[in-house]
This record gives structure tokens, sequence and C-alpha cells, in this order.
């Protein structure tokens, strides 16, 4: 967070300008040896929306979470959870975190929103690239998988 600037009224761009990847991968490393990829779940079809009235933004999240046959048999806990992200050059900053929400390995669509301050969205001069990470993580390996939304430009 740097170069906080007054906050101009700007209407939203609203761009979709991509650029996130957005491929799932695990991050939890495997044990040595292992050639299988633990059961984590999937993510898939991550998108962000925002709404803005005056000062408030209202960011709507929708993804999908999948279980494979095995995982559904397993039937380990799971936790799923969004986090909003603003895109740098460098190191992309952590904007909010989403509340994590315990789950069965049920194939299921969810929907996240964020209610947030054009304040608590400023973080650099001029607009700012916004994206969403979610999450599902098997609580019993503790493998996760994360899927990322493509980005959007927010004129705060
Ligand atoms: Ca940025
Ligand atoms: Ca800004």
């Amino acid at each position: 967070m740097r170069n906080r600037k007054t906050i101009v009224c700007t209407a939203a761009i609203l761009a979709l300008v991509g650029g996130v990847p957005t491929t799932s991968a695990a991050t939890t490393p495997q044990a040595a040896g292992r050639t299988l990829v633990l059961p984590a779940g999937s993510v898939t079809g991550v998108t962000i929306s925002a709404q803005q009235t005056g000062e408030r933004w209202d960011l709507t999240v929708n993804y999908s979470v999948g279980f494979s046959f095995f995982e559904k048999r397993d039937g380990h806990p799971y936790e799923t959870w969004v986090d909003i992200w603003e895109q740098d050059a460098a190191d992309d900053d952590l904007v909010k975190r989403g509340r994590h929400v315990n789950i069965g390995p049920e194939p299921q669509g969810r929907t996240t929103t964020f209610r947030m301050s054009s304040d608590s969205l400023d973080g650099e001069e001029g607009a700012e690239e916004i994206y969403v990470r979610a999450f599902v993580k098997d609580m019993e390996t503790g493998t996760q998988v994360q899927q990322s939304s493509r980005r959007i430009q927010l004129g705060v």
C-alpha cells in the first residue's frame, strides 16, 4: 500500500483486462515419492463483479467447488474461502481475507459478497486491479487448491 491519494469519485471502469493466472494448482508440497495429487477438491469458474454506490462497493464472487468420486467416498471435512487481492507489478497486496466456511465433499456453487468502502480498496494512485482467489482445503490432509478470477479495474 503506497501513494494513498485523495479519493476521486470517478465512475467504475469495471473493464475485464485479464492477466491473472487462472490455473488451479495444489499449493501444498507432496510427500517424497508420491506421484498422485492428494485429494483436495477443485475450484473452477471464479468470477468477481463490483457494484458502486457512492463510497461503498459491493463485490460479488461466484465459484464452484467440485469433488471426485474418491473424495466424496472418503468424506473428509473441507474448508472453502475467498481472499481479495490487488495486483501489482511485483508483489500483489492482500486486500481482504474472507471468512472460512466448513463444507463436506459435496459439489456446490458458491456466492460470497464483500461490502467495502472506497477507502479500504484504495491502495495506490489511480485505479486498482482487483481479483479474488478462491480456495478449498482438505482439513484432514492439509492439502489446498485455489483458482484466481480475472482482474477488474476499480476507479477508486
Ligand atoms: Ca495495482
Ligand atoms: Ca487508487
